[in-house]
């Protein structure tokens, strides 16, 4: 059961941070409007919310989960690997200090984004990517082991992020899309499968007794119903124009 999220109001610069999408300029009212209805379905869920204040500099800084890695025990403070996202981690850092007395960090030359990152009860997925690193997938790697935690590495070839693809929604059972389909590391769990045209789905989130997931994906929504679990939908359209989707906006421990 999660108890606790972290959230951050989007600033006005956002629609100036990074994104390789070319969906259009996010329009700032809808998105904060997306972000309020993001909130009120993690209420919704039951958990705790501790909402800060947006940033103007840093454009990208509502994605608050590549910041961090949480578990019951330990919080791990990660190294951007976007330049324009580093500092994001300060702020981060001293807000959980307010949840965690145990704290490791990725260090230079290991960059590492939350994003990469997916547990599975007791094993965590570290994705290599363009953001995360050999190095820093293996800081965190050894972090994980040295805390009794299994971890696994994976080369990603074309996802943003490890959880752009794929999400753990218990009883081992994953949301799986694109090159994570029948994946080897990933064949011992139960595979609810995307098709191409709902692949912005796979990044879903299970929180507590709901799996949220973005509007307008009806064969994967059908999929996750089938598969026992209570959905709520989202419009998530300014969030994708800045390549994010709904595991990025929430730390969830
Ligand atoms: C970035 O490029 O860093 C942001 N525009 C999007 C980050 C999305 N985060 C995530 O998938 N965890």
């Amino acid at each position: 059961m999660f108890k606790n999220v972290i959230v951050k109001t989007p600033g006005k610069s956002y629609v100036n941070g990074l994104t390789t999408s070319d969906l259009g300029t996010p329009d700032y009212g809808k998105l904060l409007e997306q972000h309020e209805a993001y909130v009120e379905a993690l209420k919704q869920c039951g958990v705790e919310v501790t909402h800060l204040p947006a940033s103007e500099e840093f454009p990208d800084s509502t994605f608050v989960e590549d910041t961090a890695v949480l578990t019951p025990e330990f919080a791990v403070i990660t190294n951007p690997g976007a330049d324009s996202r580093n500092g994001e981690i300060k702020e981060m850092e001293s807000v959980l200090k307010n949840f965690y007395e145990k704290f490791h960090y990725i260090t230079a030359p290991g960059t590492l984004d939350g994003g990469d990152i997916l547990q599975i009860e007791d094993h965590f997925y570290i994705g290599i990517s363009e953001r995360t690193n050999t190095e820093g997938a293996r800081q965190l790697k050894e972090i994980f082991e040295s805390e009794g935690y299994k971890a696994t590495i994976i080369q990603l070839k074309e996802f943003f992020h490890l959880k752009t693809g794929i999400a753990y929604l218990g009883d081992n059972v994953i949301v799986v899309a694109g090159e994570f389909i029948d994946h080897p590391d990933f064949a011992q769990y139960k595979q609810i499968k995307v098709t191409v045209e709902e692949t912005y789905c796979a990044n879903c989130i299970a929180v507590n007794d709901y799996v949220i997931i973005p509007k307008g994906y009806e064969d994967t929504k059908r999929q996750i119903n089938e598969a026992g679990h209570k959905t709520i939908e989202l419009d998530m359209s300014e969030v994708r124009k800045q390549d994010g989707g709904l595991s990025c906006l929430s730390l969830r421990f």
